[in-house]
């Protein structure tokens, strides 16, 4: 599997042992191709040297823009010798192989670092070394590729010994690869700071269907954060704690403050926790959230009464909650919050009323975050430190649409049922599993969350409902693995029921649904959250 070097490609911007290895060629035979810097170099050491445009027909133009993307070039890195067809393509084109190419690329980040002005940091954008790299790297069963003057000593091994060996020229491949990557990371991140992206800038991979294919999943993980706060503490007092914000992210953490103490570590974590929950509805919504549970979730046609739907919910747990709302707090609404004990108000906005009456309470803190962020409040990935690294998700931020459910059991449910349960359905993403949610109008009634199994989920979400059960919808956000825990809700007197299914045992769910009557839809998609 040995490849002799008997023609070259060496364009390098750094020239460091270049002259050296040019030598090494020249001595053992090899006819070096270059372009403009490096061929001069090479020539002024004495040594033979083909001047690109001789080889292209045309002259280096555009300042060097075009220079090495040519067929004569580009076909003679990427002909597979292996195969006839290849080789007879090259004889009548009248293109010769190349069996190494040495690239390096233009000095990118050095030009970034030394300051320079965007005009001449875009014309250190390399495009024709990328090109021969990337070329010569895919064929590797043919080609070698060095990037590194680190490895010119693998070449002139190679000329000693008759050749590069596959097993080289994959190593080589691999780190030509990484190291376009880099490259083009370090574009990217130029680019990011000169013109930044709508959103912090976790990516996991672009459009990738993780789920539905892992092995094309290739996700890359770039954080770009300023320390934007230090904090008192952390989630406890002995713990040292910060904020970092994306300069130009959409979120909680770019929320401005209006009044109040200043946040704590948990009121970041909770305040953000309602906003998700809070745009999940599209018509008005307040979500209140403590230790990033809802006590309440409630929508309705203005968001004063979407507020006293949600504290009647749990107004016990409500006590000391932070608030979200996707509408501007008018006077009504900062009247009904007004009373009652609050950590944390975050909405698109105040009407000048409303500020005024919940700037008085002095320890309340008022957050405003224009509601143009409200589409990017989950981001583009979620990330959580695991010891030794990070896991990395893209938000959960889909909701099966009722067109799309399948009525399971009882009779298809009429509007206002219907509409109970695409609420539940939405706002049960923002209980903590195992989550149980109760509705009724709009509006959450019982919220049974963060339990080891589903029962005592049914048992707490109805617990708190107390009366308000009966005649309430059901969402849960995982299908129920026995009918043990929808058996609470039927006795306690729900009136519908949505949860994913897929368990082997939907059927006893079914039958017990079908025993009580009551309406079931399966989502055919869960909501864990934990
Ligand atoms: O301007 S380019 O993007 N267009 C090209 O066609 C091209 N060919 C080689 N940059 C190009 N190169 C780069 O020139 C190489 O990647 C290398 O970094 C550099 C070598 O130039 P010189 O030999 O003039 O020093």
């Amino acid at each position: 599997d040995r490849v002799a070097i008997r023609r070259a490609l060496v364009a390098v911007s750094d020239k460091t042992g270049l002259v050296e290895l040019a030598r090494a060629l020249a001595d053992a035979g090899v006819e070096i191709v270059s372009t403009g810097g490096t061929s001069k170099a090479i020539a002024d050491a004495g040594i033979p040297v083909t001047q690109i445009g001789e080889l292209t027909g045309f002259p280096e133009h555009l300042d060097g823009r075009v220079r090495t993307l040519h067929p004569k070039v580009h076909s003679g890195l990427l002909a597979d010798l292996r195969l006839e067809s290849h080789e007879a393509e090259l004889a009548h084109f009248g293109i010769e192989p190349f069996e190494l190419v040495v690239v390096n690329l233009y000095p990118f980040a050095e030009t970034v670092a030394s300051g320079a002005a965007p005009d001449a940091v875009i014309e250190q954008i390399d495009i024709g070394g990328p090109a021969m790299v990337r070329a010569s790297a895919k064929n590797h069963a043919n080609v070698a590729v060095v990037v590194s003057p680190a490895a010119y000593g693998t070449v002139v091994e190679a000329l000693a010994s008759g050749g590069t060996t596959l097993e080289q020229r994959r190593e080589l491949a691999r780190d030509a690869f990484r190291h376009t990557a880099d490259y083009d990371a370090a574009v990217a991140a130029w680019f990011e700071q000169q013109v930044p992206g709508p959103d912090w800038t976790v990516q996991v991979g672009e459009g990738a269907s993780s789920a539905d294919d892992p092995g094309a999943f290739v996700p890359t993980l770039e954080v770009h954060a300023e320390l934007a706060a230090t904090l008192r503490y952390g989630e406890n007092s002995h713990q040292r704690a910060a904020l970092y914000a994306h300069p130009r992210g959409a979120g909680i953490a770019q929320a401005t403050q209006h009044g109040g103490k200043e946040m704590s570590y948990n009121n970041y974590v909770d305040a953000d926790a309602a906003l998700r929950a809070a745009y999940d509805h599209d018509t008005p919504a307040i979500a209140i959230i403590k230790h990033a549970n809802p006590c309440g979730i409630a929508t309705a046609d203005d968001i004063a009464t979407a507020h006293a739907l949600a504290h009647a919910c749990d107004p016990v747990s409500a006590y000391g909650g932070v608030i979200a709302a996707n509408r501007v707090i008018t006077k009504a609404a900062a009247e009904s919050i007004a009373p009652i004990f609050t950590e944390v108000v975050v909405a698109p906005g105040f009407e000048p009323e409303a500020l005024e009456l919940l700037q008085a309470k002095k320890n309340l803190r008022l957050l405003e975050l224009p509601a143009e962020y409200a589409p990017r409040v989950r981001g583009r990935a979620e990330i959580r430190q695991i010891s030794g690294g990070l896991l990395a998700q893209d938000p959960d931020a889909h909701f099966a649409d009722p067109s799309s459910w399948t009525l399971a059991a009882g009779d298809a449910a009429d509007a206002a049922t219907l509409a109970d349960l695409e609420f539940a359905w939405r706002a049960v993403r923002a209980v903590k599993s195992n989550g149980i949610l109760l509705a009724s109008g709009g509006a959450s009634v019982g919220v049974g969350m963060g339990q080891v199994n589903r029962v005592d989920s049914c048992k707490l979400a109805v617990e708190r409902a107390g009366e308000r059960a009966a005649g309430s919808v059901a969402a849960s956000d995982a299908f129920f693995p026995f009918d043990d825990g929808p058996r609470i809700l039927l006795e306690a007197g729900v009136k519908a029921i949505v949860q994913p299914g897929g368990s082997i045992r939907d059927a006893d769910v079914i039958a017990a649904c079908e025993e009580y009557g009551v309406t079931l839809y399966l989502t055919g998609e869960r909501h864990f959250f934990h």
